[in-house]
């Protein structure tokens, strides 16, 4: 490297040479001569004092760590764009929302909740899904999950909740795992976590991918328009690329062949242009339609089914741009839920009461600073001026002379003042009431929205549904905590409590005490299943093609094509990464080892090795288990026509089902895409 010191003369120069020639500095901009070895006494003598680079560099990196998140540790962001439908004006006073295509910059992040920052991706966990709108009224925060009820229902059991969820204290393990004794102690002393447990049990806990999962608000909050009309709304993200889960086996293995999967999928459909979009909307009502409604709106463990109120569409969110440094965005963006704009408020739900304390507090902790604000990533898009000052990391070089409000100063010594010709466009809501600490009656129910949504599934995911809490109460170690889950699983569904003790070689408890009797009435509604709300296509799907030596150029040639018109793509699978040579004598590169791409990793798979190839793919245990786990996770499975070898190996052939699509040609490459579009055979498990 040029020593800029002899090469150019004066400081200015110096300094356009470290801006052009990207040279090495301090913090403090000095240039750095070397950055391999410390500055020592002697050829092998003590490192000095005063090798300031050194100590500034070792002390950056001793202090790079902030506290991770208390909650939702795990997570992964991106930046994108939200347009409104149309003017919304009707119902709210937002501006994001008051013009047809009006467009406002958002940052998102979607998280697991109970693991560490190091944890995996295919967790059975909740998914948060928080939105940072930067309006032209300030941020607005919408930190909603990808499931539309909690486990609790008043934010002073938020702690205890996750304190039995996270790993025990004693012992410091299961990471990022529901399936202990303490949270099963806990939501079985806390019948109100019904509702949830049936969602987390579910298939909505283990998302294919952020893309292809709702998101919700949970908590009902206020719309406000300019007039002062207030209505009550839940806040719907819908998926435009439709809904879509793994399976547990599936996950599990998941976890260990790719820790990083949502993430990694995420990255890389939104680099190589496959970007994700989900629909913004609202189920809006009034005290009217609230008061009449069989549950309290303001409890956050029910949901208004979509069927008896619709959602209205407001617009759609593109995620168009990752970060560019995952720290500086990803990690310190801070949502808030009391991040709000005018025409949109809050309703009396405590949970969210005690949310709107939560969020600000805990970011002292994790940010150090009550700055924080200023972060690029978490600083509003719109001017900002107020008598806040000083503290840690002070950025803004706040003016004037005055620093206080009301002051006698005009002009630029002056400072802001609060706007208070102008009316606020919040709820006046008239409060009244005996100071007590207590739950209202009408959150007393707590088994009957459970029954509902065990109702609402196919015949698939109640399946899973048994299995999950078959397997989660499978790691409770204490029998008395597993019988006592059990005793609550009768209120919500006879079968369901019977088929969960038949997995778990138990006797069938009496149900525990219910107070309020629970409904097995209530209608059942779609919209709660996964796989009733699936895609119509394949596209952003991804199919995984096992091939060999002496594989057909064309025939692989053919899916890859017929992939792409569907909008999906294809990966290659070989024996080892430097790939294979067809048989046209082109050499194909593979995307991955099958030792490394396991059928885990794929929406669907295609076997098309040669008849060598199948016979040598044969021998590979992960060539066999690429074949077995495709159909124990009920995959579409494309058969080459010289890949029979491969399924004898497998042990599969015996299994053959329709599942299963031979495929030898341009036609048949296309009509398993079109197969694809049903994501997976579910008949096959059903079937047993
Ligand atoms: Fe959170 N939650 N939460 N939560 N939550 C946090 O705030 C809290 C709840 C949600 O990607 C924390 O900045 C309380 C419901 C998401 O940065 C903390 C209660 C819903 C994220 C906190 C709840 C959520 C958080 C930890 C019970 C769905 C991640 C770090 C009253 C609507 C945001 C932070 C991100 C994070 C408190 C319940 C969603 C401690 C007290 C219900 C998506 O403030």
């Amino acid at each position: 490297m040029a020593d800029p010191h002899t090469t150019r003369g004066n400081a200015d120069e110096i300094h356009q040479d470290v801006r052009d020639d990207d040279v090495m500095t301090t913090q403090q901009g000095s240039v750095v001569y070397d950055d391999q070895n410390s500055l020592r006494a002697g050829d092998r003598g003590p490192t000095l004092m005063q090798d300031a680079h050194m100590r500034e560099k070792i002390m950056h990196f001793d202090h790079e760590r902030i506290p991770e998140r208390v909650v939702h540790a795990r997570g992964y962001g991106a930046h994108g764009v939200f347009e409104s439908y149309d003017d919304h004006s009707d119902i709210t006073a937002a501006h994001l929302l008051g013009e047809k295509g009006r467009q406002t910059e958002v940052f998102v992040r979607f998280s697991t909740v109970a693991g560490n920052k190091g944890s995996f991706d295919l967790a059975r966990d909740v998914r948060g899904f928080a939105t940072k709108f930067y309006t032209e009224e300030g941020n607005w925060d919408l930190v909603g999950n990808n499931m539309p009820v909690f486990f609790i229902q008043d934010a002073i059991k938020f702690p205890d909740l996750i304190h039995s969820v996270k790993e025990e204290q004693d012992r410091g393990f299961p990471q990022a795992a529901s399936a202990h004794d303490t949270f099963w102690d806990f939501v079985s002393l806390m019948p109100e976590s019904t509702n949830m447990l049936l969602w987390h049990m579910s298939d909505r806990a283990i998302p294919r991918s952020f893309r292809f999962m709702e998101g919700f608000g949970v908590n009902t909050f206020r719309f406000v328009t300019a007039e002062g009309k207030a209505q009550f709304v839940k806040f719907h993200w819908k998926p435009q690329q439709g809904l879509q889960s793994v399976v547990w086996n599936e996950a599990v293995k998941i976890n260990g062949a790719d820790a990083d999967f949502h993430r990694r999928d995420l990255y890389e459909a939104i680099e190589s242009g496959d970007l994700p979009s989900w629909e913004l909307g609202v189920q809006i009502f009034d005290d009217e339609f609230a008061d009449s409604f069989d549950f309290d709106v303001l409890d956050a463990t029910k949901i208004i089914p979509e069927e008896v109120l619709p959602v209205r569409p407001l617009g759609r969110m593109t995620l168009n741009r990752t970060v560019e440094n995952v720290f500086s965005e990803t990690e310190q963006v801070a949502f808030m839920t009391q991040n709000v704009v005018p025409g949109i408020d809050f309703s009396d739900d405590p949970l969210l009461q005690g949310r709107n304390f939560s969020y600000l507090d805990t970011q002292l902790s994790r940010l150090g600073s009550t700055n924080h604000t200023q972060l690029p990533v978490n600083a509003p898009r719109c001017p900002v001026a107020h008598f806040q000052r000083d503290g840690a990391m002070q950025t803004s070089l706040q003016p004037g002379r005055a620093n206080y409000e009301p002051n006698g100063f005009s002009g630029d010594e002056r400072g802001p003042r609060a706007l208070t010709t102008f009316e606020p466009k919040a709820y006046p809501e008239q409060v009244e009431g005996t100071m007590r600490r207590l739950r209202a009656e009408s959150f007393a129910d707590h088994y009957s929205q459970a029954n509902q949504f065990w109702r609402s599934q196919s015949e698939v995911e109640q399946q899973h549904i048994v299995d999950a809490f078959a397997f989660e109460l499978g790691k409770c170690e204490i029998a008395e905590i597993r019988t006592r889950m059990l005793a609550n699983l009768r209120n919500v569904d006879d079968t369901l409590a019977e088929r969960v003790a038949e997995q778990l070689a138990m006797e069938l408890p009496e149900a525990s005490p219910a107070k309020v009797k629970p409904r097995h009435d209530l209608p059942t509604s779609d919209a709660l299943s996964i796989v009733r709300n699936g895609p119509k296509t394949f596209a952003g799907r991804t199919v995984g093609a096992l091939v060999s030596e002496g594989a057909s150029a064309e025939l692989i040639g053919a899916l890859r094509s017929a992939l792409e018109k569907e909008g999906a793509t294809l990966q290659v699978v070989a024996p080892a990464i430097g790939g294979v040579t067809l048989d046209s004598g082109e050499k194909l590169p593979a995307d991955h080892a099958v030792a490394g791409g396991p059928s885990v990793l794929f929406d669907a798979v295609a076997l098309l090795p040669s008849a060598q190839g199948a016979t040598v793919l044969g021998e590979i245990a992960e060539a066999r288990d690429f074949v077995t786990d495709a159909l124990a996770h009920d995959k579409f499975i494309a058969v080459g026509p010289d890949a029979q070898g491969l399924l004898d190996a497998a042990g599969v052939s015996s299994r053959v089902d329709e599942g299963f699509v031979a495929v030898a040609d341009a036609d048949g490459a296309s009509s398993f895409v079109e197969t694809c579009r049903a994501l997976r055979f579910w008949e096959r498990e059903v079937r047993g």
